[in-house]
């Protein structure tokens, strides 16, 4: 299975983003890491030049809701059915409830939102959905 991943915007964040790539390949995916400060639209393009099944976007510093807007109007631009949109990180500037954050950014696109929840829980999940949809 292919990944892209990456830091999404204006953020500089890099352990993270190292510990993913890291953890992904651990578990067998083949990584594609775009490293930070990495808009949207690049992603997009990476999912479609490596054929990837998941797209995981981290945001740290909390700006990742101004940089997802695009998103539906990217979704509904290129066929990216089977294509599984996961964000995780510090999803908010300062504090917010888990259960907001997750249907906050549902509705811009993510089929899988992890606010502040940790990394192998959360790669857990992503492994465990991937298995039901094949
Ligand atoms: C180190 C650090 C920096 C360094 C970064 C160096 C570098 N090149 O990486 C420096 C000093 C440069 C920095 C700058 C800034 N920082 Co800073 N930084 C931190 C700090 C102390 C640690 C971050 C870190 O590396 N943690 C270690 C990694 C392993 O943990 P993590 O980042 O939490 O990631 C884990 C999870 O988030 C999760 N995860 C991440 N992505 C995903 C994705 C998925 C799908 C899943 C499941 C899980 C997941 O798994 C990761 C691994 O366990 C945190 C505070 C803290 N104690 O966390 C603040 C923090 C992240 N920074 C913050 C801020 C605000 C900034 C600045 C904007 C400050 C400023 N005013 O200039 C700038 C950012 C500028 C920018 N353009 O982005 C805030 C963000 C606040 C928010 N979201 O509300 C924090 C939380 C500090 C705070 N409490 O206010 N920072």
């Amino acid at each position: 299975m292919r990944v892209v991943t990456g830091v999404v915007g204006n953020d500089i964040h890099v352990v993270a983003n190292r510990l993913i790539e890291i953890s992904l390949k651990e578990r067998g995916f083949e990584v594609f890491n775009l490293g930070v400060n990495t808009y949207l639209e690049e992603f997009i393009d990476a999912v479609i030049e490596t054929d990837a099944d998941v797209l995981l976007i981290s945001s740290l510093n909390g700006e990742a809701e101004g940089w997802s807007r695009d998103l539906l109007f990217l979704k509904s631009r290129f066929d990216l059915d089977g294509v599984l949109f996961a964000i995780g990180g510090n999803l908010s500037v300062g504090e917010a409830n888990a259960k907001e954050m997750t249907q906050k950014y549902r509705a811009y696109g993510y089929d899988l939102v992890f606010h502040q929840i940790d990394l192998n829980e959360g790669l857990d999940i992503i492994e465990n959905t991937l298995k039901e949809q094949n």
